[in-house]
């Protein structure tokens, strides 16, 4: 039942197939897809194993959502608008973010602090689902400044769809006909609770029940991913209101760097999807065509090397930010309790020094 609900331009196998509701892009850029993929995929492991290495505090990897997000990702045009929840490290990608500026986040050097503006792409949201209602106000602004070449784009999980707020920004991106595509990422899990403990529907159709448009596209195709997407801003743009797009694929590795999936899910659940995997998929259908060839590809793994050697050395010379800024972003002006606070941080902080100065063996006698 699931499968036959699926939009797929592409199969496990790497076979094209036609829908002609979603005709393949002209202008869709296969090898660059490949590309990005393969990069983002990279731009993953390096994060897993410098946070294993105690260089980032946590992380939460994309592993098999590349296809998902690079699809949707390349099929935004410049002048609209993405809101992520905290694993879309491929949108941000595909909207310029250095993967360093995520790195600092995750490092717990920064606050997640580019320029939403600069890049088209919000910051990352921790808290599940609230993204969506900014999103939605953010729609309903653009209509309201009459923007009509903008679209806005919100990801979310299927967990997400549970919460309150996701449906608040259903009912008024729907009663406003709001510029917005919701772009579930539906990777079966949120942490470890499965997706039937979500709903007893596939998610797609909540959206009919708000009275919007819902379709369940394969996500680990990304060719399927990007006509889907390209079509539903296409028709946020035009005055046609919200889609949701329900992104079918699969969480390969854990939760973040702190879970332990193989406390609640099987290794042969695993198995299956790994056959579904949506970079295989791309690399056979490209080969097979003549479209490319292996010097094509050892030059996207060479690039993926170096981008993994940059991202390794980039993270470790991130500077440590002094301590005292922490106090800065918190207000947009200033505010009593927290310059008192902020002095009394700095008297602690400078009682180290002091109890340094005072005790020249301070060091010695404490090894
Ligand atoms: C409002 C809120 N409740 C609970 C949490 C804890 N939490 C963090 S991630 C997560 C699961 C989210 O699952 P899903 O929406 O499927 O996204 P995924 O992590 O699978 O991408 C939960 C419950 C939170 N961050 N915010
Ligand atoms: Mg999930």
């Amino acid at each position: 039942m699931i499968e036959a609900e699926l939009i797929q331009l592409l199969t496990p196998e790497g076979e094209r197939v036609d829908n002609p509701a979603y005709p393949l892009d002209e202008s869709a850029d296969i090898k660059g897809m490949y590309r990005d993929m393969v990069l983002v995929r990279r731009v993953d492991t390096e994060a897993i194993a410098l946070q294993r290495q105690g260089e980032l505090g946590l992380w939460a990897s994309l592993l098999g959502q590349e296809a998902a997000q690079i699809g949707s990702g390349r099929a935004l045009s410049a002048n609209d608008m993405a809101f992520p929840s905290y694993r879309e490290h491929g949108v941000a990608w595909c909207r310029g973010l250095d993967p360093l500026r995520l790195l600092e986040l995750f490092r717990g050097i920064s606050n997640g602090d580019w320029d939403p503006e600069e890049h088209k792409f919000h910051l990352y949201t921790i808290v599940i689902g609230d993204q969506t209602l900014h999103a939605t106000g953010y729609a309903m602004g653009i209509q309201r400044d009459g923007a009509e070449d903008e679209a806005v784009i919100v990801y979310f999980g299927d967990g997400a769809t549970s919460q309150g707020d996701v449906s608040e920004a259903f009912i008024w991106a729907s009663v406003f006909n709001a510029p917005v595509v919701f772009f579930c990422q539906n990777n079966q899990w949120a942490i470890s609770a499965p997706q039937d403990r979500q709903s007893r529907v596939p998610l797609y159709q909540r959206a009919s029940g708000f009275g919007f448009p819902g379709v369940r596209v394969d996500g680990n195709d990304v060719l399927a991913c990007h006509s889907v997407t390209k079509r539903a801003l296409q028709a946020a743009r035009d005055g046609q209101g919200p889609t949701l797009i329900e992104a079918y694929t699969y969480r390969m590795g854990a939760h973040t760097t702190t879970d332990d999936p193989t406390r609640y899910r099987l290794d042969s659940d695993l198995e299956a999807w790994r056959l579904r995997d949506p970079i295989e998929r791309v690399r056979s259908y490209l080969a097979r065509t003549g479209q490319a060839d292996a010097a094509f590809f050892a030059a996207i793994d060479q690039e993926a090397d170096e981008l993994g050697a940059r991202i390794r050395e980039g993270c470790r010379r991130l500077p440590d930010p002094a301590p005292l800024e922490l106090f800065d972003h918190v207000y947009a002006g200033r505010n009593a309790i927290l310059d008192e606070e902020r002095e009394q941080y700095a008297a602690y902080l400078a009682s180290f020094e002091q109890a340094a100065l005072e005790q020249p063996a301070f060091e010695e006698a404490g090894r």
